[in-house]
């Protein structure tokens, strides 16, 4: 595990300031199927940390609409439709007040734009109309709403990985998502989080190798659990 400096180069990971009663805020992001689930599982058995699980499931059944299957059925009609309702539940969780004082979040409002929207957009997918209605509700945000963090935790992998994960695991909705898609995705995360060339990093970047099986990755959860203590500490 590494972690990346800040994009205004400062490596040390934010610390939460004496007196305020704001949690210290993680992010945990990387591919689909990089493991983010299982990652948040582990932290959801302390005591000081609350979990916030990406409400997929919300997406599935909206008022008995699925729009996670209608965005993958048909992208270039209902990707704004979903991602919209994704801008919004996922600052409900941003917004979400919790009783102790870390709290560790699947994804973001900021991938889903940053990687999401971009790649629906810059393939084509999204109409100009639709990626710029939306953006502009996400800088609305950006800038009437709290939805920093203190630190990401990144979980790295190869497109080939992640696809034979997605495969085995089987998601009805996720049947027919190529390796070109998760290669897209992957490409998005590396430039905004790895290579940090793409868009705002809102948070100090610890990267880890999440390629391994799961049940190798022990280790690296230990390794999180002291960084996060040394930077809440
Ligand atoms: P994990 O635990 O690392 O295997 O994570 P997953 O795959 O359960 O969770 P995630 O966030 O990678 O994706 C769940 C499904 O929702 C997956 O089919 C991708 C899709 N998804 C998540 N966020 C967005 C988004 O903002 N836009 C689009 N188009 N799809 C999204």
């Amino acid at each position: 595990a590494r972690v990346v400096p800040t994009c205004s180069g400062k490596a040390s990971l934010s610390k939460m300031s004496k007196g305020n009663s704001k949690p210290f805020t993680i992010f945990v992001e990387g591919n689909i199927g990089s493991g983010k689930t299982t990652f948040l599982k582990h932290f959801a058995a302390l005591d000081n940390v609350v979990t916030l699980a990406e409400p997929v499931d919300r997406w599935r059944e909206v008022r008995g609409e699925n729009f996670l299957d209608l965005m993958y059925s048909d992208p270039s009609r209902w990707g704004i439709t979903f991602q919209t309702y994704v801008q919004l539940t996922m600052l409900d969780l941003h917004t979400k007040p919790v009783e102790r004082p870390i709290k560790m979040m699947e994804r973001s409002i900021h991938s889903a734009r940053y990687c999401f929207v971009e790649n629906l957009h810059s393939s084509g997918l999204m109409p100009n109309p639709d990626f710029i209605a939306l953006d502009e509700w996400f800088n609305w945000i950006l800038k009437n709403h709290d939805v920093a963090g203190n630190l990401i935790i990144y979980l790295r992998t190869t497109p080939e990985v992640v696809h034979k994960r997605m495969l085995s695991r089987a998601r009805t909705e996720e049947s027919c998502v190529p390796l070109d898609y998760l290669q897209k995705l992957h490409q998005f995360h590396e430039d905004w989080l790895y290579h940090r060339k793409s868009f705002n990093c809102p948070a100090p970047v610890l990267v880890i190798d999440a390629d391994k099986d799961l049940e190798m990755m022990a280790a690296d959860f230990l390794t999180c659990e002291a960084k996060i203590s040394d930077a809440v500490a």
